[in-house]
């Protein structure tokens, strides 16, 4: 399925030849610090060159500068994947099948059908790895190492899963509806990736099943041709090449929802799964308050100026976000930055401050999201065993010479 493999190891002359000229800062920083395995970037088919944390399954993540826009571009989306076997799907032969033990009568339904036969809805989201921004937990954690790439915001456009699963009709018994997709492992005895959401969040009416992203049908790697959007929850959840929806009156007991995408129970500030809970354990599902500074990174040198931009985007699980504030002087004084549009409380919210240095020197520059419901991140990372929710307020260090 994929057969080229095109590895860019950073060097100005190679990334100048991709034309980007983020990618270029990006080398230039990393020759700097000398972090050299730090940003393997990869063209994987169908996409830009991003930054491979491995290559089968695929695993990219999107360098940062690529965030400085509203939405994240399709051929710059980050792809995760946990198992190797992605068959290409052929839209004629696709079926989603709608069954399980407390669903009234089983349905089959084509791409055409999904289309047709449901209201169509759009909704801007951010999809976000439950693990994004792991690379940074300390001590380190097992698991991918991902930086601060594992995410993307997009505008997707479906239907509602609810109206669907009404059309199969929901039986009282009902008590989670179980999610799988075209995907498999390598090997048998590897589990599917096979997810459930509570009942509540599967009727919830912006949850969808979407067959296009940012106004293009889904590209293969995000899911084509229909993938669950599941607004305001990590995208654990959001099963692409979806197949299978199962209303079952038990909770769904996979690997993926017993042992993996679990956090200590009451550590986080929300999200409830009571029928996944154990005492002192849960499924992760809210995302947290969080944000991100997109055009600086860490260690890096500029020539002085009278003003420097700094720029960013901040999100949460829905509430919204209310601010942002930045800091040049390592946490001392706070400023507010301006938020730019807001695409719907699901969306990230960018941002960006104007920063006017007095002298050349060395900064210590700082950024804190806080979400309507008056959540802010924490000055440092919650632990847990995953290395999941890192939203610990960013720190990085710039010098302008
Ligand atoms: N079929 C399938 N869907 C999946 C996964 C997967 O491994 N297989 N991974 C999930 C996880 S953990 C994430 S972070 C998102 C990533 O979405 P993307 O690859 O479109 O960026 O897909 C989710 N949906
Ligand atoms: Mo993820």
């Amino acid at each position: 399925m994929v057969d080229r493999r095109h590895f860019i190891k950073k060097s100005a002359g190679s990334l100048a030849a991709l034309g980007g000229l983020a990618l270029l800062q990006r080398s230039g920083l990393a020759a700097a610090t000398g972090a050299e395995e730090a940003t393997i970037l990869d063209a994987h088919p169908g996409k830009e060159a991003l930054i491979k944390q491995t290559y089968r399954p695929p695993n990219f993540e999107t360098p940062i500068n690529y965030f400085d826009a509203p939405f994240t571009p399709n051929n710059r989306f980050f792809v995760r994947y946990h198992n190797a076997v992605i068959p290409e799907v052929k839209i004629g032969e696709w079926r989603l099948r709608i069954g399980g033990d407390a669903v009234r009568t089983p349905l089959e339904l084509s791409l055409d059908q999904l289309r047709k036969d449901f209201e169509p809805v759009e909704i801007a989201a951010l999809c976000l790895c439950s693990g994004n921004r792991r690379g940074a937990f300390e001590p380190p954690v097992p698991g991918l190492q991902w930086g601060s790439g594992a995410m993307g915001n997009a505008l997707w456009r479906g239907v509602r899963l609810k109206d669907v699963l009404a059309g199969a009709g929901i039986d009282k018994s009902a008590l989670e509806v179980s999610l799988a997709g075209a995907d498999a492992g390598v090997l048998p005895t590897t589990p599917n990736f096979v997810k459930s959401l509570p009942l509540a969040k599967a009727l919830d009416e912006n949850t969808l099943i979407a067959f296009e992203m940012n106004g293009e049908p889904l590209p293969h790697w995000n899911g084509f041709p229909a993938r669950l959007i599941i607004p305001g929850w990590t995208a654990t959840y959001w099963i692409k090449h979806l197949t299978a929806l199962n209303v079952i009156s038990k909770p769904f007991d996979g690997f993926w929802m017993k042992a993996a995408y679990r956090i200590p129970k009451d550590r986080f500030p929300s999200g409830q799964f009571s029928s996944q809970e154990t005492e002192t354990a849960m499924p992760i599902t809210d995302i947290v308050v969080n944000s991100l500074i997109t055009n600086l990174e860490d260690g890096q040198t500029l020539p002085n100026a009278k003003t420097i931009e700094i720029k960013g985007v901040a999100w949460d699980g829905g509430n919204g976000i209310a601010r942002v504030e930045v800091s040049t002087d390592g946490g001392s004084n706070w400023h507010q930055a301006a938020l730019k549009q807001d695409y719907g409380r699901f969306s990230w919210r960018q941002w960006h401050s104007v920063f006017e240095p007095k002298r050349p020197g060395t900064y210590r520059i700082m950024a804190r999201a806080t979400s309507h419901s008056g959540a802010s991140q924490p000055p440092e990372p919650i632990p847990n065993p995953s290395g999941y929710h890192h939203n610990a307020v960013q720190k990085i260090t710039i010098r302008l010479a």
